[in-house]
Formats: C-alpha cells, structure tokens, sequence
C-alpha cells in the first residue's frame, strides 16, 4: 500500500507481544489521548486536521503524561449526522500525520472500522487497533488483526438506541460474537481489550448504567477500556456544550476505575492524569 510504503517504521518498535502487559503492568490506569484528524468530530472537529496542529496536539498529549495516542481521521459521530469518509481521504488524512505521532515513541493506536486503514496504519507504526464495531463492519478486519498480532479493541455498538433493551444483556451478547470472530479469525485473547462504548447506540441512561454496571464486564477476564469523554450523557445530567463536559468526563473516568476499567481515552490528558493520581493516592493512603 503506497501509504505503509511511504512511512518510515523505526526498527526498534517494542513489540506488540509485550505491550499490551506491560502496560497493564503499571499499575495504575492506563490513559489513552484521542487525536481526531477529522473536520467533524463531536467535541474538537476541524481542531486537528491541519497535520501541524495535529502533530502539536500529539506532542502536548504525551508531555501530559498519555500512555497511548488514539489517532481517528473518521469521526464515528454516534449521534447520527457523521459524514461517512472514503477510504483514499481516511488515509489521505492520516499520511502526514502518523509517522510524526509514531515517532513521539508512545505506542499508537488506529481509531478505524476500515481494514484496509488499519493495515496501512499498522505498516506505517501503529501497534493497536481500536475497531468501534468490534470487527462486525469489516469482514477483513479480523484478518488484518490477527495477522499483524497486535492488541485490539473491541468496542460495543448499535445503530439505534433502544431505551426498551436491557443494555448490559446486549452490551455482553455483542462482544461475545466479537469474541467469536476474533478467535476464529485465530487472534489471540492477551490480545484483546473490551469496550462498552459509552455514547454509541445507547440512551444517555444506558451509558450512565453501563459504566455504574462496568463490573460486570470483568467476567469477560479482559482488560476493559472505557471513553466517556466530553459525551452527551454527561450533558443529559447537566446541561453542557462538549467542550465544558471536563467535570463530567472525570466523574465517569473515576467511576469506570472503580468498577474496573484499565484504559481511559480522554481529550483531555492532563486534567484526568490529575484526577487519576489523586484518586490513586487517596485509596492508599487509607
Ligand atoms: N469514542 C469515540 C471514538 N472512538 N473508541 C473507543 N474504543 N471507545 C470510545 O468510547 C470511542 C472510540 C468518540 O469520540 P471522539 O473520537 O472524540 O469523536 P468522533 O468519533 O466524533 O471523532
């Protein structure tokens, strides 16, 4: 692919065997920044689709102390009105910018439901791949997954919101079939994260309930990675344009913690760097 070709891939990548465990062996949460080289994201769309600004946004994220950037050039817009992005802008969007992000030295994931994304942005020196249809839209993407032997998230989604449903039921029925597809597709489990996607197919109720019932997703035995930044439930329970959702974004991040999550993708690294240690010191100090 003329994108992977044209990236310069260090030698020296850590290997994607180790890294997941290693960074689950911190002991404490991992924090992923989101990098959206996209003009129509919800929270900070067209903020970053200038590569300089993009680049900049990266660098700032790491010196806040991000264990993972989280880079998208598709906004999953879950709330309806996303402009869905050809394949050659996808990665038309990603070409300036993720050689420059990769060689920060943070491991980079590819925020893509495409395959043929993920494959050049895994050639180009990203070591995970978030698919936010836990590889249900791509047929290839399971492939593409297991033959690069890299992490993968595995995020719950719906097209629709059904306040009728029993979310944590469908949550668990949604990410057992991405199991499935993921085993047969031969990708092996120390690999694989699970998300309950917060904001995506549910009611602002069902996000408030699938990170108060997180817990029950530790059944799976996997790490759970959960992203509640700037969302609209947040604005549901106090009214706030995204960009002012900051104290809702921690409230959710500390009580996804708490229930169990390992991974937290915010937009904004420092301020839930911040409440993470103080929430860490405070339950060792007791
Ligand atoms: N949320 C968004 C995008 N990707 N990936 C995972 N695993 N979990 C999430 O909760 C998640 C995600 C939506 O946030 P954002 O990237 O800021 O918005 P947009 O999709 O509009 O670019």
């Amino acid at each position: 692919m003329t994108l992977a070709r044209r990236f310069d891939v260090g030698s020296d990548r850590e290997t994607t065997t180790n890294l997941l465990a290693r960074l689950l062996a911190l002991g404490r949460p991992v924090v992923m920044g989101v990098l959206n080289v996209t003009p129509d994201s919800f929270s900070d769309g067209g903020r970053f689709l200038d590569p300089a600004a993009a680049i900049e946004q990266a660098r700032r994220m790491v010196a806040e102390g991000a264990d993972i950037l989280d880079v998208g050039a598709e906004s999953t817009r879950p709330y309806g009105d996303a402009v869905a992005v050809p394949l050659s802008e996808e990665i038309r969007r990603l070409e300036p910018v993720l050689p420059a992000v990769v060689a920060l030295g943070v491991p980079v994931s590819i925020d893509t439901i495409k395959a043929k994304v993920a494959a050049a942005a895994l050639a180009a020196g990203a070591t995970i791949v978030n698919d936010v249809w836990g590889l249900q839209r791509d047929p290839d993407m399971a492939r593409v997954v297991a033959e690069h032997a890299v992490p993968v998230v595995l995020m719950h989604n719906r097209e629709a919101a059904d306040p009728a449903i029993d979310i944590m039921a469908d949550i668990t029925a949604f990410l057992s079939r991405s199991l499935d597809i993921a085993a047969r597709a031969g990708i092996a489990r120390e690999r694989i994260l699970l998300d309950p996607g917060i904001g995506f197919g549910k009611t602002p109720e069902q996000s408030l309930t699938a990170i108060g019932r997180l817990g029950e997703l530790k059944s799976f035995g996997l790490p759970l990675l959960v992203g509640a930044s700037r969302k609209r439930f947040i604005a549901k329970v106090t009214p706030a344009p995204p960009d002012q959702r900051l104290g809702g974004s921690i409230a959710a991040h500390l009580a996804a913690v708490a229930g169990g999550a390992a991974i937290i993708r915010t937009h904004d690294v420092a301020e839930t760097v911040q409440a993470l240690r103080v929430a860490a010191a405070i339950r060792s100090a007791r």
